[in-house]
C-alpha cells in the first residue's frame, strides 16, 4: 500500500493581504461570494485537503494587528512539524509594504536556520491581470526594489521561491 504524505503549510502575513483567499482558490472554491464575504481570520484556522495522496494540512494565520505579535509568542508551538511558510504580501498596498517587510523580518528571525524539510514561499499577491493598467503607480522598478528588499531579508538562511499570485485568472478578458 502507498503511504499517504503529509504536509504542514502556513499561511502568514498581514491583514488583507488575501490569505483565506488563496486557501479557498485553492480548494476549487468558484463561488464568487465567497471570496467577496470574506472577514478577516481570528487567530489562526486550520484547513485539511487532501491532493495527489498527500494530505495537506493548511494553517492560515490572521494578520490583524492584535493577532500578529501573539502569533510571534506562540511561534515555536506552532512552527512544528512546518514543511513550508507561505508569506503573503498584498502587492497594491503600496503604504504598506515596510509594515509587510518588518513583519517577515520578524517571522524569519523566528524560524532561524531551520533547513531540514522546509522552505518559504513567497506571494506577491494581488498581482491582478489588469494590474498594469488599473495601477500605473506600481512600477517595475518598485516591484524589483520590493524583490530586492525580500531577498535581504531571506538572504541564505533557507530555501526560497517567489511567485506573482492572483486569484482573478478564472475570466480573462483581452481587446483583440
Ligand atoms: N484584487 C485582488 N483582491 C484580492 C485577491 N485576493 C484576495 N483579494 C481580496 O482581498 C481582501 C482580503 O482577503 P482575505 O483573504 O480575507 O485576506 P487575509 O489575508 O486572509 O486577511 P486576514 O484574515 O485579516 O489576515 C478580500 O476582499 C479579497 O477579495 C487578488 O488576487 N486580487
Ligand atoms: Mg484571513
Amino acid at each position: 500500500m502507498e503511504e499517504n504524505l503529509k504536509r504542514k503549510i502556513i499561511l502568514m502575513g498581514l491583514d488583507n493581504a488575501g490569505k483565506t483567499s488563496i486557501v479557498l482558490s485553492l480548494r476549487g472554491d468558484q463561488n464568487i461570494l465567497s471570496y467577496c464575504k470574506l472577514s478577516p481570520t481570528k487567530n489562526h484556522q486550520i484547513v485539511n485537503m487532501e491532493f495527489q495522496n498527500t494530505q495537506f494540512n493548511i494553517w492560515d494565520f490572521g494578520g490583524q494587528k492584535a493577532y500578529r505579535d501573539k502569533h510571534l509568542v506562540n511561534f515555536p508551538e506552532y512552527f512544528k512539524g512546518c514543511n513550508k511558510l507561505i508569506y503573503v504580501i498584498d502587492v497594491q498596498d503600496v503604504e504598506r509594504y515596510e509594515k509587510a517587510l518588518d513583519y517577515l523580518k520578524k517571522v524569519t528571525n523566528k524560524v532561524g536556520n531551520h533547513k531540514h524539510d522546509f522552505d518559504y514561499s513567497i506571494f506577491l499577491h494581488k498581482f491582478d491581470p489588469k494590474l498594469k493598467k488599473m495601477r500605473p503607480d506600481i512600477t517595475d522598478e518598485l516591484i524589483d526594489e520590493l524583490i530586492n528588499r525580500i531577498r535581504e531579508i531571506l538572504q541564505e538562511k533557507n530555501e526560497y521561491e517567489l511567485f506573482k499570485t492572483t486569484i482573478y485568472t478564472n475570466f480573462e478578458k483581452t481587446p483583440i
